[in-house]
């Protein structure tokens, strides 16, 4: 493959897409090599084909909000690759969703699900309505009129969405009821259900253990352990509040956590059953703010527009949304001495931020890797809804645990370099292609 023909071809492709055309340049630029050296992969133009996706679903939703207004969004599925199993991914409810966010989302998941062992391919979509200042009607409303027409497009054997940012358990359960009303199926044909209904033990936990889990390779990796280690986290939603929560099980001490509206210190440790809890009560609210956690408890200082990654710490993880690491916060996180960078958030760094942590020797590790505990567990949910049954909390965890081992080796087998640094957004980008190329190649020019 020519690098730099491809990178350019992409961009000209897709004019103003700067986050699926970033997306792409980090697979293209770490797969380049490997894939020179098969190939079968430039024989059957495997990447050209991967960097489109084989469907773009883009629609108008229209509801009604408690003032008796008609409000007008847009909303996307984007089915990037088919070819180890169904689209599977999340859905995204936020302000700042385009098709690019979609589409950059799409391609990386396709990657993620093939890191899980599991037989899922990518997707994922969304809509620009903000929850923000939404009462429960006005979701539900929405909720419906999204499902009303998605659900041409999705079903258990073709496309299983999930949630993402904006889209939790009540989202879920909204479009699963409309859903059904439409079609007269009780079936698999979203994740992240209410245990009552379908849904799977650990599936709201699972983004944040997993995390943990593939940190605590990272760390094994480097003859280290976790416990008492200072952590900070961005963001305090779901899987913010995943990985609080498996941190402070594994005795990590985590001193911050952030919202858009600045981040919260507390010197004392974010680690107590009340402080968790009260990081999900907060995110219920849907408000977009964290200021009120330093009201609630008297150890936490609230900084006004800052961001976390001034906080002196030796693990920091982007639990928030893209590119929410830059250059600079790079500079700052390596100047006070990080030693484990981890991004759960989907590309919550950019490339500049990964290009100085790697250039500092710091221990990497991109979302696709280590976020994948999330789709990971949404493909246990799938498995369980094809078996009519529903696992214990164990055989759920142990699953999960042993899929995140299983990543962190593979990231280790494609990524380690001469040097002994483990490169693991080559290693991941690697792993990821190899079992989608190969699949794609056995079932002939189809997509
Ligand atoms: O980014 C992600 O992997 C998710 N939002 C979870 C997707 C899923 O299908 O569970």
């Amino acid at each position: 493959m020519d690098l730099q023909k491809l990178i350019k071809q992409t961009e000209e492709r897709n004019p103003g897409q700067p986050l699926y055309n970033q997306a792409v340049k980090e697979v293209l630029e770490t797969i380049c090599d490997f894939v020179n050296e098969h190939p079968k992969y430039d024989q059957y133009k495997i990447v050209e084909r991967l960097l489109e996706p084989e469907r773009i679903i883009k629609f108008k939703v229209t509801w009604v909000d408690d003032k008796g207004e008609i409000q007008v969004n847009r909303g996307y599925r984007v089915q990037h690759n088919m070819a180890i199993g169904p689209y599977k991914g999340g859905l995204r409810f936020h302000p700042t969703v385009t098709e690019d966010t979609m589409k950059f989302l799409a391609f990386e998941q396709t990657f993620k699900n093939s890191l899980t062992t599991l037989p899922m391919g990518g997707g994922k979509g969304g809509s620009d309505f903000d929850p923000k200042g939404k009462s429960e009607g006005e979701v539900m409303r929405f909720c419906q009129s999204f499902m009303t027409e998605l659900q041409k497009y999705i079903g258990p054997d073709t496309d299983v969405p999930a949630g993402d940012i904006g889209v939790g358990g009540r989202e879920i359960g909204f479009m699963y009821g409309q859903y059904k009303r439409l079609r007269g199926e009780h079936v698999g044909v979203l994740t992240g259900k209410g245990l009552e209904w379908g849904g799977s033990l650990i599936r709201p936990e699972a983004t944040g253990f997993g995390a943990v889990y593939f940190l605590e390779g990272m760390l094994a990796a480097k003859k280290d352990t976790i416990k008492g280690k200072r952590c900070i986290i961005s963001g305090f939603g779901n899987v913010a509040w995943g990985t609080a929560l498996k941190l402070a099980e594994l005795g990590a001490k985590l001193v911050a956590i952030s919202g858009p509206d600045g981040y919260i210190l507390d010197e004392e440790g974010i680690n107590t059953p009340e402080k968790i809890a009260y990081m999900d009560a907060l995110n219920a609210t849907r408000n977009n703010v964290v200021a009120p956690f330093a009201e609630k408890f008297a150890s936490a200082k609230f900084f006004p527009g800052k961001k976390v990654w001034e906080v002196p710490c030796e693990i920091a993880m982007t639990c928030a949304i893209q590119n929410e690491l830059n250059g600079d916060d790079a500079k700052a996180l390596v100047a006070n001495g990080v030693k484990y960078v981890v991004e759960v958030s989907n590309m919550g760094c950019t490339a500049e931020a990964v290009a100085e942590l790697q250039k500092a020797g710091v221990s990497f590790a991109p979302g696709k890797a280590a976020n994948a505990g999330g789709v990971a567990t949404s493909g246990l949910e799938m498995s369980q809804n094809a078996q009519h049954l529903s696992w214990k909390r164990e055989r759920v965890d142990e699953e999960l645990h042993h899929i995140m081992n299983s990543i962190h080796e593979n990231c280790v087998k494609y990524g380690t370099e001469a040097n002994g640094y483990i490169n693991y957004v080559k290693g991941a980008n690697i792993a990821g292609f190899i079992k989608v190329a190969d699949a794609m190649i056995a079932q002939g020019i189809a997509y």
